[in-house]
């Protein structure tokens, strides 16, 4: 029986407040309104940009679904979708791409100013959500929401993928996979021959060192606290690997050692301002690049000498690699189908949905790289 038009009980893991437990609650899901899209989500990772709400880091409106890794199959779609069918694969945006806005047109832009990322506001674009538990409205997070089985999402934050793609490996694409890869092969540019620094070897940094070697970088130095992510570092393609806590001086002094006074490019991935400006300090004084990838606590500040700047050191930053979402996700999802990247090994742990707490805990106590949790395990 058709559920199009009609509203949809479902599970879902709300978050009622920062500091506790995702609690499984039943849902109510209402139709798309015009352009927008219900999505039955298949598989959502598991990514620390959830976790900095948990932990409180970063303000939102509660309660809220979480989630934003995710693929899933088009269940039904509003008024006015004419791109999207029930059925289709889909892979939903954390970045929209409206195509008419001013970072749209940019080329060199991926962002997008129909984005809930500025603020956080919780609500699709029409200022409302299509989520309610026990009575109350239940916010949307960063345009997606996928911590639950059924979303809905406005349909300039959804991009329809390959058909054959399997669904519980392509979701890394919707944040992980394509952020790590993206910042080092289109927010750095890393050049052939150069030497890079990825801070902070999660999911996204290691795929940082993936779009590193790809790039063809002739040193890559992960830094971890964590000595067990080494391993998995060194399988990506890092060169050395290197502990902070083994040393008595400035990380960056060490840095500079191993590489003729710092490297050409940097990556903050784990979303502390403080190693942020170690990151700046161990590029090169003359060109070195630094990007800033991870998301730091809301209103947390970055201070440093401005003369660090004066030698020409570039520091910028990006959300999801710098791909534009609606352009660039089918074409990585085509790009795993026909085997010209992988990213299997960043997938540690499958748990079913119920199980999402335990996901947290794993990424919580360092112990995996993705967890994947699967809604139907069909
Ligand atoms: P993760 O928690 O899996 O990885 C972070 C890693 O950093 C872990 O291995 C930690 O051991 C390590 N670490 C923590 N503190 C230190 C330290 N002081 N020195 C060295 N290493 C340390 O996270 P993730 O890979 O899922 O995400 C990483 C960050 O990127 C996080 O802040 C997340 O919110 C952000 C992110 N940004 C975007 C974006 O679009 N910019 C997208 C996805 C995630
Ligand atoms: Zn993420
Ligand atoms: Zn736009």
């Amino acid at each position: 029986m058709s559920t199009a038009g009609k509203v949809i009980k479902c599970k879902a893991a709300v978050c009622w407040g920062p500091k506790q437990p995702l609690s499984i609650e039943e849902i109510e899901v209402a139709p798309p309104k015009a352009h927008e899209v219900r999505i039955k989500i298949v598989a959502t990772g598991v990514c620390r940009s959830d976790d900095h709400v948990l932990s409180g880091a970063l303000d939102v409106n509660f309660p809220i679904i979480l989630g934003h890794e995710a693929a899933g199959i088009v269940e039904s779609v509003g008024e006015g979708v004419t791109n999207l069918k029930p059925g289709d694969k889909v892979i939903p945006l954390f970045i929209p791409q409206c195509g008419k806005c001013r970072c749209c047109k940019n080329p060199d832009s991926n962002f997008c100013v129909k984005n809930d990322l500025e603020k956080f506001n919780g609500v699709l674009q029409d200022n409302t959500t299509r989520f309610t538990c026990k009575g109350k409205t239940v916010y949307n997070f960063i345009s997606t929401s996928t911590f639950t089985e059924y979303t809905v999402v406005d349909d300039i934050a959804v991009a329809k993928i390959h058909p054959d793609a399997p669904l519980d490996k392509v979701c890394l694409i919707g944040c992980g996979f394509s952020t790590g890869y993206g910042s080092a092969v289109k927010t750095a540019k890393v050049k052939p021959g150069s030497s890079c620094v990825v801070f902070g070897l999660g999911g996204v940094g290691l795929s940082v060192i993936i779009g590193c070697k790809v790039a063809g970088a002739a040193k890559i130095i992960a830094v971890d606290v964590n000595p067990d992510k080494f391993a998995k570092a060194k399988e990506f393609g890092a060169t050395e690997c290197i502990n902070p806590k083994d040393y008595d001086r400035p990380i960056n002094e060490v840095l500079a050692e191993m590489t003729d006074g710092g490297v050409d490019y940097a990556f903050e991935v784990i979303g502390n301002t403080g190693i942020m400006t170690s990151a700046l300090k161990s590029s090169f004084f003359c060109g070195g690049k630094t990007v800033i990838v991870g998301l730091a606590p809301s209103n947390a500040t970055m201070t440093f000498d401005p003369m660090l700047m004066l030698t020409g050191r570039v520091l910028t930053g990006a959300f999801f690699g710098g791909f534009k979402s609606k352009d660039d996700v089918p074409q990585t999802v085509d790009d795993y189908v026909n085997k010209k990247i992988n990213f299997d090994g960043l997938i540690t742990h499958e748990l079913p949905f119920e199980q999402i707490n335990e996901g947290f805990e794993l990424l919580r106590n360092g112990k995996s790289i993705r967890t994947v949790l699967n809604f139907c395990r069909a």
